[in-house]
């Protein structure tokens, strides 16, 4: 994918992408690394020198086996000093001598990239590619990952699911500053609780998200209830998306316009202990806030100041950043099972129906489900995630598509959107043989 230099005005036009993998360096904490980490750009890991205790007893293991013939007391469990979801690990703990520590680079970069043919797009990219890479590392290793800003906008990384100290929540003024053009923030965590989950931009939310700032971060627990249960041969990982390809080019380009307005606001260090990240970025508190509008401050929201309202409409629905009939299909064998990990990354909600089966539903938003559901239509909500297993129990090509009309059209037009196949690498040979008519004799 080619990167383009973000100073130009953001138009659509055609370019072929090309899909790169993320680069991982799995490493050990050495005592120079640790030393290092104690004092990781400044904002960004300087609580690490003085973390509390943390409350102990608390934490246990949630996991439960699926298919138990008794999981319901492990996943709601009676005893009043377990009822607590806490974490595994103290999130607010330091890496060890000898603990793994997985490191990434993610580089926010303006790249072209290709919905379907003939409709290409300017977007916010982790590394050049919509979505971002995956990320896939196991339950309780350390996850450090560089964001570098090579864009002329701020970004963050929000990590959603992941139970992270607060300071690498990645919530802009917040629980951090912006990472501004040219800056490097360091996030380090441990990678927990295990399951399907993502991350995301957090400046402008429902921009960046549209401008492609999102990918999967898969955490693999130690002993997997779900592959126990179901040993599967294949894994997908599907984030459904949507986009509206107006609203991310002119709100770009007004972003670009006005990011000259940004060094104005009041950033003063002293302020951000007392942000909760609400007041539009830029207020201590709804007072001050009310007092400025007093004072003639005119809200971004307020319609006189941009002439009509900016809601984004999707025209485009996407998974993994493809729309039909560019979508990647899902692929099996008769007596093949598949693990498909649903991912809600946009703002719409989905109803995922498979033709011709029935599925398990086995996770939702990572968690093992007290019992697995069998479903043909999973919904998939903004913000969630669910696991299904599928079986490769009736041969064909089967239609695998978002049952909410709109999300089956480009740009309007069906068909298009979130649908795929599973196809069976082996229908042909199970005797499956397209009809296009039937005739009847009469
Ligand atoms: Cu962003």
């Amino acid at each position: 994918m080619k990167k383009t230099n973000d100073s130009r005005r953001y138009k659509n036009k055609a370019i072929v992408p090309i899909k790169k993998e993320l680069a991982s360096v799995k490493s050990s904490v050495t005592r120079r690394d640790f030393m290092r980490l104690a004092g990781l750009t400044g904002a960004g890991l300087a609580f690490l020198k003085a973390l509390p205790a943390f409350a102990a007893g608390a934490a246990t293991s949630t996991m439960t086996k699926l298919g138990d013939p008794a999981p319901q007391p492990e996943v709601f469990p009676k005893s009043k000093g377990s009822k607590w979801l806490a974490p595994q690990h103290n999130p607010r703990s330091t890496p060890l001598l000898g603990e793994t520590i997985r490191e990434f680079n993610m580089d926010v970069v303006i790249a072209e990239h290709e919905i379907v043919p003939k409709v290409v797009v300017h977007a916010f990219t982790f590394n050049g590619t919509l979505p971002g890479p995956e990320i896939r590392v196991k339950e309780g290793e350390w996850l450090k990952v560089n964001l570098t800003n090579k864009t002329k906008e701020n970004h963050t990384i929000h990590w959603h699911g992941i139970q992270v100290p607060c300071e690498m929540d990645g919530v802009p003024l917040g629980t951090q500053w912006p990472v501004g053009p040219g800056q490097t923030f360091t996030y380090l965590f441990r990678a927990q609780p295990a399951g399907t989950h993502f991350y995301h931009c957090h400046v402008m939310t429902p921009l960046h998200i549209q401008a492609g700032l999102f990918g999967s971060l898969i955490i693999e627990p130690e002993h997997d209830p779900v592959k126990e249960l179901f040993p599967y041969d294949r894994d997908y990982t599907l984030i459904l998306s949507e986009i509206d390809t107006n609203y991310v080019r002119d709100e770009m380009n007004r972003m670009l316009k006005e990011m000259g307005l940004m060094d104005k606001m009041n950033h003063s260090p002293g302020l951000m202990a007392e942000m909760n990240g609400l007041m539009m970025g830029q207020f201590k508190n709804r007072a001050e806030f009310l007092k400025a509008v007093k004072g003639g401050y005119i809200p971004p929201y307020v319609p006189a100041k941009h002439g009509s309202p900016v809601i984004s409409n999707p025209n485009f629905f996407m998974i993994n950043g493809k729309s039909y009939p560019m979508t990647e299909e899902l692929k099996i064998r008769q007596g093949e099972t598949i693990r498909v990990r649903l991912i809600g990354a946009g703002v719409d909600p989905h109803f995922m129906h498979l033709h011709g089966h029935d599925f398990w539903h086995v996770c939702q938003d990572g968690s093992p489900l007290p019992n697995p559901v069998r479903l043909n239509t999973v919904p998939v909500f903004p913000g969630t995630t669910a696991d299904i297993i599928i079986q490769g129990t009736n041969p064909g090509h089967w239609h695998f598509h978002d049952h909410s009309d709109k999300a089956t059209t480009n740009n309007g037009h069906f068909p298009g959107g979130m649908m795929t196949m599973l196809m069976y690498e082996d229908a042909r040979a199970a005797g499956f043989r397209f009809n296009p008519v039937v005739a009847v004799d009469s």
